[in-house]
């Protein structure tokens, strides 16, 4: 076994991928991502100890929980860079704090020396964990916290911050390495939960004082005939500072994946260069990258390894990271976008991939804006149920169910969407019920919140006792690791019946199953028929 990773959707043969990943994660890499969570536990457990916190501590932790996240970093380099500063942090902590060094475990005293000894998946990787449960539960939560890792490290770009979070990682950590209780582990899991919400709504609160409130907006899918620039990821401010530098250059902004909300906030809308949105999911990228012909940003996941025909063209920032590729250069928070506008104007215009328009921009207050109109097609039964099809996109054939789901539904019911899994069926026809639309898309995954905030009021205007009490239905998809924090903030918010799809994770063992399934009524997909039926009667 070379390596081994089951944190994502597309695990091989959903157990785990062991040669190589399935995202393209080399070995050698995916051991290092390990050892850097395994650092993460280490640097958590003097700061638990100790009591202790600082800015270039909670700067760091979630930083590196988003390096590991699936498709964000493939640079060994990068990941190596990230343990060594881990490790400083953590020495110094353990000076500052007076800890005994004796009685700290392995993650919070082992040396640089190490690295290479320790980058080993039977020595600190997941299987290291023998007890299969356990393992499940800690690993449901480490992924929860990576989850946490990411909407965080984006809040606090934009100035937000929230200290009990960084508190709450640390703690959580912690019990990870000291626990091997399943009961106070799958607490913990729910816990994580409660704090993936907090850091939604930091999130939200964060992007919404910052660009606005998301309004609704039609977003050209076409081109213009002006080279242009592809931005993708989940990163706002990023797409901030590009779109101001760029505004007189001649070049044309584009977004791509999850950066297509971003059309949907006012602030955005000033930028007469900003034009649309170009192409699908993320796992389309190799194909639609290389008819883009002009420069491609990556802010964030989710970074396929690019084929040689565009690989120049590729751009990184924040946590992403591919051997090869150009990193933009960033001082004091400001990215520096020069080299790729000029880049862009030696580029010719993007080839058109499609024609229209996509319609979104239904947060929670451009919905709430609309709550009377809804509850009233409620009352006369024209919306018989809501459906949350939401969360990621994949390359499995599988997930072609996603859209024949989305058509299948009965003419009165309403999907509430955001995340990736969007591009399943955004670009259906699937009509309006006196004049809402049937596919509300509230964003990126990291705006989820938004569609808790739309079920908590639709509850208190229903005046209902029980979230569950709802006419809506969840059919999440998954893929990556912040799904898993936006599951576990479901769970937390009392949500039953969830199904997840296409597979359930991989790293949930038996046992771990069952007690989702007991408590929470979990289950899987089946056939579109079938989840019709048991979802919407
Ligand atoms: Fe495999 Fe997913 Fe891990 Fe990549 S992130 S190595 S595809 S389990
Ligand atoms: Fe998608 Fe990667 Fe999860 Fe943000 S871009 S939802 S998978």
């Amino acid at each position: 076994m070379k390596m081994f990773c089951f944190q994502c959707q597309e695990a091989a043969k959903n157990v785990g991928c062991t040669e190589i990943g399935v995202c393209g994660k080399e070995p050698e890499v995916a051991n290092l991502q390990d050892l850097l969570i395994y650092t993460i536990k280490g640097l958590s457990y003097v700061c638990s100890k100790g009591n202790y916190l600082d800015d270039e501590v909670m700067d760091y932790i979630p930083k590196a929980l988003f390096v590991t996240i699936t498709n964000v970093n493939f640079d060994k380099n990068d990941v190596l860079n990230y343990i060594k500063k881990g490790i400083e942090l953590r020495e110094r902590i353990i000076e500052k704090t007076k800890l005994n060094r004796d009685e700290l475990p392995d993650c919070a005293t082992f040396k640089e020396e190490e690295i290479s000894e320790k980058a080993n998946p039977e020595v600190v990787g997941v299987l290291s964990e023998k007890n299969e449960d356990i393992r499940a539960l800690k690993e449901l939560s480490t992924y929860g916290l990576k989850g946490i890792g990411a909407y965080l490290s984006h809040a606090m770009r934009l100035g937000y911050n929230n200290e009990e979070i960084h508190k709450f990682i640390v703690d959580a950590f912690t019990k990870i390495v000291e626990s091997e209780d399943a009961d106070e582990l799958f607490n913990l899991a729910l816990e994580v939960g409660k704090y993936a919400v907090e850091t939604l709504a930091l999130l939200d609160k964060a992007n919404t004082e910052t660009y606005g409130h998301p309004e609704i907006t039609e977003v050209n899918i076409g081109v213009r005939d002006r080279p242009g620039i592809l931005i993708t990821g989940h990163d706002l401010k990023d797409l901030e500072q590009l779109l101001e530098q760029s505004k007189d250059s001649g070049v044309d902004i584009y977004t791509h994946c999850e950066m297509l909300p971003a059309h949907y906030y006012p602030f955005f809308k000033k930028y007469e260069h900003f034009v649309g949105n170009y192409g699908n999911a993320w796992w389309k990228q190799r194909e639609e990258f290389e008819k883009f012909n002009g420069p491609i940003i990556f802010t964030t996941n989710c970074l396929v390894p690019p084929k040689d025909s565009y690989k120049d063209r590729v751009y990184v920032t924040n946590e992403v990271g591919y051997p090869g590729v150009k990193r933009i250069p960033e001082k004091n928070g400001v990215k520096d976008f020069s080299e790729v506008i000029e880049h862009a104007k030696k580029c010719p215009p993007p080839t058109p991939l499609e024609n229209g328009k996509i319609v979104g921009g239904f947060a929670h207050n451009q919905v709430l804006a609309l709550a009377d109109k809804i509850v009233e097609a409620v009352k006369s039964g024209k919306i018989k149920k809501f459906v949350v099809l939401a969360g990621c996109d994949g390359r499995h054939k599988t997930r072609e169910y996603y859209t024949e789901f989305a058509k299948a539904l009965p003419k009165d019911t309403v999907i509430l969407t955001c995340g990736c899994a969007k591009y399943r069926f955004i670009k259906l026809d699937l009509g309006d019920i006196d004049g809402i639309p049937r596919v509300l898309d509230a964003g990126q995954c990291n705006d989820s919140y938004s569609l808790a905030v739309i079920a908590l009021k639709l509850k208190e205007v229903f005046n209902l006792e029980d979230i569950n009490e709802l006419p809506i239905a969840y059919n999440i998809s998954w893929y990556e690791q912040k799904a898993v924090a936006v599951l576990l903030a479901l769970l937390y918010l009392g949500v039953k019946n969830i199904v997840l799809g296409p597979t359930l994770p991989a790293f949930l063992s038996e046992n771990v199953k069952k007690i989702l399934v007991e408590k929470f009524g979990i289950s899987t997909i089946s056939t579109v028929e079938e989840d019709i039926k048991r979802l919407v009667g």
